[in-house]
């Protein structure tokens, strides 16, 4: 069967415009009309449809490279269309996308100064019809310049920046986001600038007519050619996200705010898959929506509306005794709200275990003794971080993070340790923990608690943690669940210990037998590999000389 050649039909007043996306791939089959490429210039992009439907046989594009009209896009397979009429269509692009509009002072500004009031309305923008106002980029009282934009439209194939027709202060701003316009609607009333070329009057704004013939085809095309070159973020004063009009619907359609991604196509343009990959990461709990975060301490207060739950309960106290009121300290309002988040997005499980540290306790006072003079004292928790450390080495997978689809394998140990203060819950990391000894351990986090609990620890002093360890074996109790700090995928919570009567094959001996409660993320991790991670752990706690192999 023929092939036949797909071109770039008459896109008006683009001279040349840039593949920024494409859309189908060799051996896609395609309908007439559907979206293969889209271009872009400084001021709009547009998609290019398909003259026919057919299988793409050979793209003849590809990102980056400069079309216009007349460009080879691809080689297409007719679907079931005779071959010999075929070719006569190849040649012949279906005239889809014709239109270009008249940007809004096309015409030439007109030289007449202008005081007075100057309506800037919708120019000719070819076959747009109601079409959704996306942007607005300026604002009542701000100063624009002739064809400076002012907001952009967008329909389901293309959007466009409409520029003003005349210089002026805006007085009045008659679109908001969301509205649907059409060619002739009022946009702005200005205060021409003194000596500002003003276009006085509606007309003016919609002088040019459209260059190329329009079709039938609703598809319409921007003004990129005809407008000057403009920076719209000077006018808002931020950046814009920049991406083609159906990765914005898909992004609409999920929800996704594009202003919070970061684009990975050229010039930081984001595609359908950042759009998804955000997507995903949110699912994930790996990152949030500016939203979200804003929602997370209302969700920490006992907001349940933000999680689609009942309200919750609001009773006045008074009524059944005297009470008092005090604010959540900070810290209690930061990590509360970070737990609740962990506690939600992650699916934790928890295993409970034991270990023997009769000889490592022993050792341990000894040391101290010994030690007594230098003040150095060595503490249970050192050791552990060092146990962790070597439990990291052999299951890796616990020193990681979930990132979407993909996990981050940490090849460093900085491992983080519960302290409580007076303010609350704070975690400082103990960074490079692989390269330090016990003692030097046990010092840095005599440091780190001490300056914990005088408020003074900095945010360099709490980042980075790959594991964490939550002790309360100074306090006591027996197992609990501690939550994990996320983005790390477990957390081990150690409890008090105790001397228990241990069966040693003739007699039942007393050991000193240290409560273990491992939490992990079961997205990342088995609940095998975490019994296994325990085990090991205990078995270096029981003998320390293992950490050496
Ligand atoms: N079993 C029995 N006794 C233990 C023990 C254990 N697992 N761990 C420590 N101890 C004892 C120590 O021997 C020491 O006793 P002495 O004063 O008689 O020597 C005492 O408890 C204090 O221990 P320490 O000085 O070694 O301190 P630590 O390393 O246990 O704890 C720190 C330091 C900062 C972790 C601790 O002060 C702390 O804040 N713990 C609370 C952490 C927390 O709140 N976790 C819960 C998080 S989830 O809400």
């Amino acid at each position: 069967m023929a092939l036949i050649e797909v071109k770039v039909p008459d896109i008006g007043d683009f001279d040349e415009v840039t593949v920024i996306e494409l859309m189908v791939k060799v051996g896609d089959t395609v309908k007439a009309e559907q979206s293969l490429i889209t271009v872009e210039s400084d001021k709009a992009s547009m998609e290019i449809p398909s003259s026919m439907a057919g299988v793409v046989k050979e793209l003849k594009v590809k990102l980056g490279d400069k079309v216009k009209e007349g460009s080879v896009v691809l080689m297409i397979e007719a679907a079931g269309a005779a071959a010999s009429a075929a070719p006569a269509a190849a040649s012949t692009p279906a005239p889809v996308q014709a239109t270009v509009p008249a940007p809004a002072s096309v015409a030439g500004p007109s030289s007449v100064a202008s005081a007075g009031p100057v309506e800037v309305r919708v120019p000719d923008i070819g076959d747009f019809k109601d079409v959704a106002v996306i942007e607005v980029f300026v604002k009542a009282g701000d100063t624009v310049k002739v064809e400076q934009s002012l907001i952009t439209v967008e329909s389901d194939k293309a959007s466009m920046e409409i520029p003003s027709s005349a210089a002026g202060v805006i007085k009045e701003l008659k679109v908001k986001l969301g509205d649907v316009v059409n060619i002739g609607d009022l946009l702005a009333i200005l205060q021409g600038a003194e000596g500002a070329p003003a276009v006085a009057a509606p007309a003016a704004s919609v002088a040019a007519p459209a260059v190329a013939a329009s079709s039938a085809a609703p598809i319409a095309v921007a003004s990129a050619g005809a407008v000057p070159a403009h920076n719209p973020t000077a006018a808002v004063g931020a950046v814009l996200p920049h991406a083609s009009p159906s990765v914005r619907k898909f992004a609409r359609e999920l929800g996704v705010p594009l202003e919070e991604l970061k684009g990975s196509g050229p010039k930081g343009r984001i595609t359908q898959d950042d759009v998804q990959s955000f997507t995903k990461a949110v699912m994930s709990g790996a990152t949030q929506t500016k939203a979200q975060a804003a929602n997370a301490p209302k969700a920490a207060a006992g907001g349940g509306e933000a999680l689609g739950l009942l309200p919750w309960p609001k009773v006045d106290f008074t009524k059944f005794g005297a009470v008092e009121r005090k604010d959540l300290s900070r810290i209690k309002k930061i990590s509360g709200a970070n737990l609740h988040r962990n506690w939600v997005l992650i699916p934790h499980v928890t295993n409970h275990d034991d270990c023997d540290i009769t000889e490592l306790e022993a050792f341990r006072v000894q040391m101290n003794k010994e030690n007594e003079k230098s003040g150095v004292k060595v503490t249970m928790l050192a050791f552990m971080i060092k146990a962790a450390v070597a439990a990291l080495k052999k299951f890796p997978e616990f020193n990681s993070s979930l990132d979407g689809d993909q996990l981050v394998l940490k090849q460093y140990f900085h491992i983080g340790f519960a302290a409580d203060t007076p303010n609350g819950l704070v975690v400082p990391v103990i960074k490079d923990a692989d390269k330090k000894g016990v003692a030097q351990i046990s010092t840095e986090m005599g440091e780190l608690a001490k300056k914990a609990r005088d408020g003074k620890l900095g945010p360099a002093d709490m980042s980075g943690a790959c594991f964490t360890i939550s002790s309360l074996g100074g306090i006591g109790g027996r197992y609990f669940t501690p939550i994990i700090n996320a983005p790390e995928v477990a957390i081990m919570g150690v409890c008090k210990s105790q001397i228990e009567p241990k069966w040693d094959g003739k007699a039942f001996v007393p050991k000193l037998m240290l409560p273990l409660s491992l939490s992990w993320d079961h997205r990342v991790i088995d609940g095998a590999a975490a019994a296994r991670f325990n085990a090991y752990f205990g078995q270096l706690m029981t003998d320390f000389r293992r950490i050496l192999l």
